[in-house]
């Protein structure tokens, strides 16, 4: 049994990760400011965790959370581009400044075995080239995808500051249980089902040929778990994590109307500013560094989702 803290593990995917920690046996610490996680997503397990409601961009918060815990899970942030582009300012406190303080405050406390800390495909942001590739000059181009690019600098810095062990994953179109479709924060995934399910059309921004690499939150949760306990390789790496196979937002309405049994139409509107076209992984770092599959296809976690609902 190691102990674990998840930070923002009330969250979306942070609450996946506690559930599975809990199922293993791990004792698990969580921290969250609840200002985008929700209690009801920990709410099965809360006797089997500690829960700490408190914002890591307090260094005090950081502190009492990563007392005593050998590996961090750190998942905390302000996970959307919109609220980035209309607050810089507490985007960065969210992610920046909070990142910041969990990596000195673990540093301080001489416990941690690693971190593992959730980064963003937005890093590659316009940059035509597919497959995405770690080693791809970034183009940043919101607040958003400059603050996760700087908490992947900031793992490198401390790694050969303090030898503290930092792998950020750069995760691409996450999708699954707990992503709450009404947030404005949520994935197409999400949204296009949710309305689905209640027999409405969706509406795709742009004609559709838009695509995406949606990965499954149980992949993310076991790369997560990889990247904690694999061989250390004498950086702080930066891994892509997706499926390494992209598909069209036409192609997702065909498929749901294939799962669901249903033959509903898309709306089109036009395209959402600021949108890349495509978008998919490159994932043969992740499979060597961590050993990283991805789930057996696509359907499969489209179908766990659909038991969700
Ligand atoms: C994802 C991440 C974001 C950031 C970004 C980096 C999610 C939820 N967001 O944004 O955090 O990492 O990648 O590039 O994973 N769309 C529709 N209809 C809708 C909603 C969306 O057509 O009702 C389109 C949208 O215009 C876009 C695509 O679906 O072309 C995917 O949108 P998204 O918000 O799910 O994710 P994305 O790739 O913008």
């Amino acid at each position: 049994m190691a102990s674990y803290l998840v930070t923002g593990g009330a969250g979306f995917i942070g609450s996946n990760i506690v559930e599975k920690l809990v199922i293993d046996g791990h004792k698990v610490r969580v921290v969250d400011n609840l200002a985008t996680g929700k209690i009801e997503n920990i709410n099965d397990f809360i006797n089997d965790i500690e829960f700490i409601k408190g914002d890591l961009a307090d260094f005090i918060v950081a502190k009492r959370a990563v007392e005593k815990m050998e590996y961090i899970i750190h998942q905390a942030a302000i996970p959307s581009v919109p609220f980035s582009i209309e607050n810089p300012i507490k985007a960065n406190e969210s992610m920046v400044t909070a990142t910041v303080n969990l990596f000195k405050a673990a540093v301080e406390s001489g416990c941690t075995k690693r971190i593992v800390q959730a980064v963003s495909a937005a890093a590659y942001g316009n940059n035509p080239k597919l497959p995405k590739q770690e080693d791809m000059l970034p183009e940043p181009v919101s607040p958003y995808a400059a603050a996760k690019l700087m908490q992947e600098y900031y793992a490198r810095a401390f790694y050969s500051s303090y030898d503290l062990e930092i792998v950020s994953l750069r995760y691409f179109n996450v999708f699954g249980p707990k992503q709450d479709p009404k947030s404005p924060y949520s994935g197409v995934v999400s949204i296009f089902l949710s309305k689905m399910l209640r027999g409405e059309r969706p509406t795709i921004f742009g004609d559709g040929s838009t695509s995406r690499d949606f990965v499954f939150v149980e992949d993310i949760v076991t790369a997560n778990l990889q990247a904690l306990l694999c061989k250390w390789t004498g950086n702080s790496e930066v891994i892509n994590i997706g499926r390494g196979e992209s598909i069209s937002l036409n192609e997702l309405v065909m498929l749901f109307n294939d799962i669901l049994e249903v033959n509903i139409e898309p709306l089109y509107e036009s395209e959402r500013i600021g949108d890349i076209k495509h978008s998919i992984a490159d994932i043969s770092k992740a499979e060597r560094i961590l050993g990283f599959k991805p789930s057996e296809s696509l359907k499969y976690g489209l179908r766990k989702l659909i038991l969700w609902y």
